[in-house]
């Protein structure tokens, strides 16, 4: 293969509905390509893009898969994205490293909500977009619905360039207005006749080559004023006001096409080789940047920057990595710097990418995306850059997760296994978070949805024979207290042998930012005055803050003891009394005690400490405390009361709304204990048409009845 420069290059990714027929029309694209002799089929698992079990199993692609065909001397790079929302996180990589995304539309289906947060996404990340109805050979196409639901919810303008003359069964030829042509299909393998515009259609398709033309008029004055005085603009003069129009992200050129049959691809192909936005197209959000802020743009002269957007473990081979070069150009043995470990990478073999086949390659120019294999340790959103160059690309910022489970090995043997494996599995899906809780006691997952955690498990299972299961996560409580309260423990041990004695009074009132500094206590009835002598101030590892004040008169306990009241104290943070939750936000002071000259030592203070701290605690209106999310739900709005009332059923308070083109945002601050599942729940009361997010917001106090139900649930563990 050539060796294509970023001129000749474009990176695009197909977006849209499940099903709506991408991967079938990337396949169709590799074949005009010749990149395959015979196009492979979703029912036949034989496609290029699709090709592990799981996407067999499923019929469906779980994975962005990188794919390139050559056409017209150029370089299409195709990353073919699954439509479902629990595996947003490939098109969050796909379009760091893409170009422009392409919109594929199921006419039969017309407007559907995956292409909507699809759009919603490309939108989100600043990308432009063209637009395709495709499946038009099917029973139910109907371009017009589709393209009405289109303009209805998208930001983006779309302008018609093509409309199908006849749809259904008998769907083959379409009328493209920029070229003002018919273009007729004489086989299911692309085959076309270029035709004149029959008489009948003349009158219709000038009106839309009219409103082409005015709508790529308005990006450019020149333009604007020969449209004027010409009433029309040629091809190229369409041409390059839609370049800009697209790359602008305010027009989406809409097409017309039947990926099964090779209908309307190479017209397709065609378009984005001569008008799509490509590496070296100006856009108005600056492409990749440096963390240190710098604009790195496609040039082969300078220093090599590659970025790696994906990283995967293949049996056999080992680690792929895909990269993007963002500078320069490398060749096969070249010797790359990573910037995170600051380790020597060698890139002995280079492939251009067509899903499972890789083609070998000598060299990849600025702008080219490719792959090697067997790096040492390289991983998704690092950069490898040349010698000296010192260059760390801006990584792509994943989503939050918004589905969380504990998990465990079915087996208890395998729980090793396990951790390693889930390991692999974050490293190959950033979306997917692992963590073993200390405080819970449960290894924690987190992910995009219920499916997106179902694939990981059977995955496991198939591959590695390792037998998973979910459940209900526990919840990380917090506990605190809500007034002043006061308490002496004195502990003594004085039968047989080396006796221990310690005394330990003090004050716990609740901590709050910016509060004054301690002088006097007034607790029932008694006055007790502070003298502050020494003060530390602690920011928790669970959060919140702990402060310690030393306020001992006339030596009654030494200072040397002090450390070890501190940390009886800690042991009661560390599991709060109330429910064996982490405590936060106590200001504790020591203001008396007892030492007795032979028996006291450290473990003494320390136990006396800890016995006051947690009657001081009982006494102190103690609360427990739950993680409140916020949350942003966006749901159509005829859907929007059954979200809102399953909401307040979840104890939620609601922020705000606000109406988007059809589709409500709604605001809310939820407790992560209600949430369990929320993602399938939402779905199946929207019919899988809204989505959110979840971010963790505050900690607040839960209201009594829940508190009651968390200690008696508490105190029933702890009998037992
Ligand atoms: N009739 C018809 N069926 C199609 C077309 N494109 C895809 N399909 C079928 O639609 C289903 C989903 O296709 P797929 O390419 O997996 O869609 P994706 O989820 O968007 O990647 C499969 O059964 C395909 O055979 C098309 O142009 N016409
Ligand atoms: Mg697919």
């Amino acid at each position: 293969m050539k060796n294509y420069s970023a001129k000749e290059i474009k990176n695009i990714v197909l977006i849209g509905a499940s099903g709506s027929g991408k991967t079938t029309l990337a396949e169709a694209m590799a074949y005009e390509g010749k990149v395959i002799e015979r196009r492979g089929t979703i029912e036949g698992c034989n496609t290029l893009s699709d090709n592990t079990d799981i996407e067999h199993e499923y019929k469906r692609s779980i994975y962005a898969t990188t794919l390139f065909t050559e056409f017209m001397g150029r370089k299409l790079n195709i990353i073919d994205c699954p439509g479902s929302d629990d595996f947003c996180g490939s098109l969050y990589s796909a379009f760091k490293v893409g170009d422009v995304g392409v919109l594929v539309m199921n006419a039969n289906n017309g407007w559907e909500v995956g292409g909507e947060i699809n759009l919603r996404y490309s939108r989100n990340l600043n990308k432009p977009v063209i637009g395709v109805i495709n499946q038009l050979d099917g029973d139910k196409a109907n371009f017009e619905a589709t393209l009405e639901g289109l303009k209805a919810a998208a930001h983006v303008r779309p302008v018609v360039v093509q409309y199908p003359v006849e749809q259904g069964a008998g769907f083959k030829a379409f009328i493209d207005v920029l070229m003002m042509k018919m273009y007729r299909f004489t086989d299911e393998n692309g085959t076309r006749e270029e035709l004149d515009i029959p008489e009948d259609q003349l009158e219709y398709a000038q009106t839309l080559n009219q409103e082409l033309s005015e709508a790529a008029a308005v990006y450019d004055d020149a333009l604007m004023e020969l449209y004027f005085e010409k009433g029309a603009l040629t091809q190229d003069d369409i041409r390059s006001g839609l370049k800009l129009g697209v790359a602008n992200r305010e027009i989406m050129p809409i097409f017309c096409c039947s990926g099964k049959r090779d209908i309307g691809t190479k017209r397709l192909m065609e378009f984005i080789i001569n008008v799509a936005p490509g590496p070296t197209t100006p856009t108005v959000a600056p492409k990749f940047v440096s963390t240190e802020g710098e604009e790195l743009v496609a040039d082969e002269t300078q220093p090599a920057v590659v970025f790696v957007f994906k990283s995967q473990i293949e049996q056999h081979i080992g680690e792929i990595t895909y990269f993007r070069v963002i500078r320069g150009k490398i060749a096969e043995g070249v010797e790359l710097v990573n910037s995170r470990t600051g380790n020597k990478e060698k890139l002995s073999q280079l492939f251009a990418v067509a899903g499972k086949n890789r083609v070998k390659v000598s060299e990849l120019s600025a702008g080219d995306i490719g792959c090697t294999v067997k790096l040492k340790g390289t991983r998704t959103n690092d950069t490898l850059a040349a010698v000296g160059a010192h260059v760390k690309v801006e990584p792509i910022e994943f989503p939050e997760p918004r589905y969380r489970c504990a998990v465990k090995a079915k087996e208890q043997g395998d729980e090793e296994k396990l951790g390693k494996l889930l390991n692999d599995a974050k490293y190959e899906d950033p979306t997917i978070l692992v963590e073993y809780s200390k405080e819970l006691k449960q290894t924690i997952i987190q992910g995009q949805g219920e499916h997106h955690l179902n694939i990981l498990k059977s995955r496991l299972s198939q591959e590695n024979k390792m037998e998973i299961e979910f459940f209900a996560p526990k919840i990380p409580y917090r506990e605190t207290i809500t007034k002043v309260a006061q308490a002496d423990y004195r502990h003594k041990k004085q039968s047989g042998g080396a006796g221990q004695f310690g005394e330990v009074h003090m004050v716990i009132e609740p901590y709050y930012e910016g509060m004054p500094e301690p002088s006097k206590y007034k607790i029932g009835g008694k006055e007790i005055n502070v003298n502050i002598k020494g003060k530390e101030e602690y920011d928790l590892d669970w959060g919140g803050k702990l402060q310690y004040y030393n306020s001992i008169v006339g030596g009654a306990i030494d200072a040397r003891f002090m450390p070890a009241i501190l940390k009886g104290i800690m042991e009661k943070m560390d599991e709060g009394p109330l429910t064996g939750s982490y405590a936060r936000d106590i200001r504790v002071v020591i203001y008396d005690g007892k030492m007795h000259p032979v028996d006291s030592n450290e473990i003494s203070f320390k136990l006396a400490a800890c016995n006051a701290f947690k009657d001081a605690f009982r006494n102190a209106g103690p609360k427990i405390m739950e993680p409140i999310y916020d949350v942003e739900v966006l749901v159509p709005s005829d859907k929007m009361g059954d979200v809102m009332s399953d909401l307040q059923n979840r104890r939620a308070m609601i922020m705000g709304m606000n109406s988007d083109k059809g589709f409500d945002r709604l605001n809310a601050r939820v407790p992560l204990a209600e949430l369990y599942r929320y993602s399938t729940t939402l779905s199946s009361l929207t019919n899988g048409r809204a989505t959110y997010t979840m971010k963790f917001g505050s900690y607040e106090q839960v209201p009594a009845d829940v508190q009651d139900k968390l200690l008696k649930a508490y105190t029933d563990t702890d009998e037992e």
